[in-house]
């Protein structure tokens, strides 16, 4: 049975702030991190039932609040094989996190355990980590009292990023398997993605030196020992490295600023050269973003479509070359904001799918393809290998030194990626192989295809949960007539799109359009809010 003594001894030190309602949501628990404490004691009970659910398989618990100001922090679960905890065990979350009062939170638990059959004699692994914010030390501990209160084994990991931890939790529940995922240790971690880097770059000319926005965040850390085990094959800059800096984190630089902004956050514009290739973390390493200054110290922006358009055109050619498209099916997953010009450019080359927002949901519709290539347009992606498909890569044997070369080349890609999550740092390498492979600098990579002009807006309404979407969010069923009016809008801008959806983490609905020129995109954009508003 539950331990009921000790929950209730550890539950009363976190009790819930009246008044407040907490929601798993996208990206698990997010929002002020001075009201978080309860939801950290409970999450760390949940993580030990959902270890007791799967037989004592290892869950993983990252505390992070991604890109948000650094005053916010959060909490979400992993699944064993490194991935986001299964949707259905959201609501469970949700509804603990609300219980008012520690008997109310040991009568919910009651009921979930019998409701799900948990048996509870069974052991609990957890493995944890937090990014690198003030408030996560506390948080860590309040987790920890929740842990302890199920009994549960916990490990703690330290600071360390997002994809870090995925990949921990994959490695430890993979240990001595056949699909073993490499040592659980952070150096298993730098040597999965600096081995084939290396492999692959060795036969192509020198990198010139790769400028990284850190974000301030934990992304420095981990990418200056990454560094180590990459040496001289791609030399660092480290940028915005300031992790013990107040407020820094997250402030005018990193991933979602890049995006967000569409600029070069302000402290890079001395220290990037004209051409040479910069890229932005995010708060904890798990988005990443492209850029550089042209010749005239214009800006130019890569995103995350233009991540997915380059890695797709290589790994579609490496099939090719390696002799086994007709046994590997590729395609490509994106949302609705996913640049049109970047949704023309790959229908012409590979099937896309388009799904709702959310990491989730790319990550599963990836899974329905040999290879899966998934990436949202902020810059969070990565690629999936089936497990037959990374088998045939074992066995299958090569007949001319071309297909062998290639074979090589994709085995070595396939190891560099981190499937569990979208990764900044595996990202990045698969992006600078890809590079030294093209010979492509930013402006050959950018003109790949010429991104349609965007614009995205928040609106704040008085309720968003009235905002209801179809077709993968691209157009509104709720409120009753809304969509009507904007294709109407849409209709008189030449190369028009626009979609408006209930943002997942956020209290707003965001604004989408795009349109041919800069000019008529923002109009568009503001037109659509008017009617949102
Ligand atoms: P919401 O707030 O639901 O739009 C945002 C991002 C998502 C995803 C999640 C999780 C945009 C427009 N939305 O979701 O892509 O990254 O956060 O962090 O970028
Ligand atoms: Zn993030």
């Amino acid at each position: 049975s539950l331990p009921v003594e000790s929950i209730r001894a550890l539950s009363d030190l976190h009790p819930k702030p009246a008044s407040l309602r907490f929601q798993y949501g996208t990206a698990g628990f997010r929002t002020l991190a001075s009201v978080l404490d309860s939801v950290l004691f409970r999450v760390g009970v949940l993580a030990g039932l959902r270890s007791k659910k799967l037989d004592g398989k290892t869950i993983g618990v990252m505390v992070t609040a991604s890109h948000n100001p650094e005053q916010d922090n959060g909490v979400k679960l992993v699944d064993p094989r490194g991935e986001m905890l299964d949707t259905s065990w959201e609501l469970h979350a949700t509804a603990l996190s609300n219980a008012q009062t520690t008997d109310d939170f040991i009568g919910e638990l009651e009921k979930f355990v019998q409701a799900l059959k948990i048996d509870l004699s069974k052991p609990a692994r957890v493995v944890y980590a937090r990014d690198t914010r003030p408030s996560g030390d506390a948080l860590v501990s309040s987790l920890e009292d929740g842990i302890k209160a199920i009994g549960a084994e916990g490990r703690n990991v330290g600071v360390t990023t997002t994809p870090v931890l995925h990949y921990l939790v994959r490695a430890i529940n993979t240990k001595g398997t056949k699909e073993s995922y490499g040592e659980d240790s952070e150096e298993g971690y730098f040597l999965k993605l600096a081995t084939p880097f290396k492999k692959l770059v060795s036969t192509r000319p020198a990198l010139s030196p790769l400028l990284i926005d850190c974000a301030n965040g934990v992304g420095a850390p981990i990418a200056e020992r990454l560094a180590e085990h990459i040496g001289t094959s791609l030399p660092f800059i480290l940028e915005n490295a300031s992790i013990t800096t107040p407020g820094a984190l997250n402030n005018a630089c990193g991933a979602d600023y890049v995006k967000t902004s569409q600029k070069l956050p302000p402290s890079l514009a001395g220290p990037l050269q004209p051409s040479q290739r910069g890229c932005s973390l995010d708060g904890d390493a798990d988005r990443l973003m492209y850029f550089y200054l042209d010749e005239q110290s214009q800006f130019h922006m890569l995103d995350g479509d233009k991540i997915a358009a380059l890695v797709s055109d290589f790994i579609v050619d490496l099939v090719k070359t390696s002799g086994l498209d007709s046994q590997i099916k590729l395609g490509v997953v994106q949302t609705a904001y996913a640049n049109g010009a970047s949704t023309k450019y790959l229908s012409e080359r590979l099937p896309v799918k388009c799904v709702p927002t959310g990491v989730k949901h790319l990550h599963h519709a990836a899974e329905h393809y040999n290879i899966g290539i998934y990436f949202e347009a902020n810059g969070h992606g990565t690629v999936l290998f089936s497990q037959a498909t990374q088998d045939l890569l074992q066995s299958y044997t090569p007949s001319t030194p071309a297909q062998s070369t290639a074979l090589d080349h994709l085995r070595n890609v396939n190891q560099l990626i981190n499937q569990t999550v979208g990764d900044a740092l595996s990202d990045m390498l698969l992006v600078e192989a890809v590079l030294a492979h093209r010979a492509y600098s930013g402006i050959e990579w950018d003109s790949l295809y010429v991104d349609l002009p965007n614009r995205l807006v928040k609106v704040v309404v008085a309720d968003r949960t009235q905002f209801k979407t179809e077709d993968a969010e691209r157009r509104l069923v709720s409120p009753a007539g809304l969509q009507d009016k904007i294709n109407e809008l849409v209709r008189r801008y030449e190369g028009g799109r626009s979609f408006v959806r209930p943002s997942g983490t956020e209290d707003v609905v965001r604004v989408y359009a795009e349109a041919s020129m800069k000019s008529q995109t923002d109009e568009l954009a503001f037109r659509v809010a008017g009617l949102v508003y």
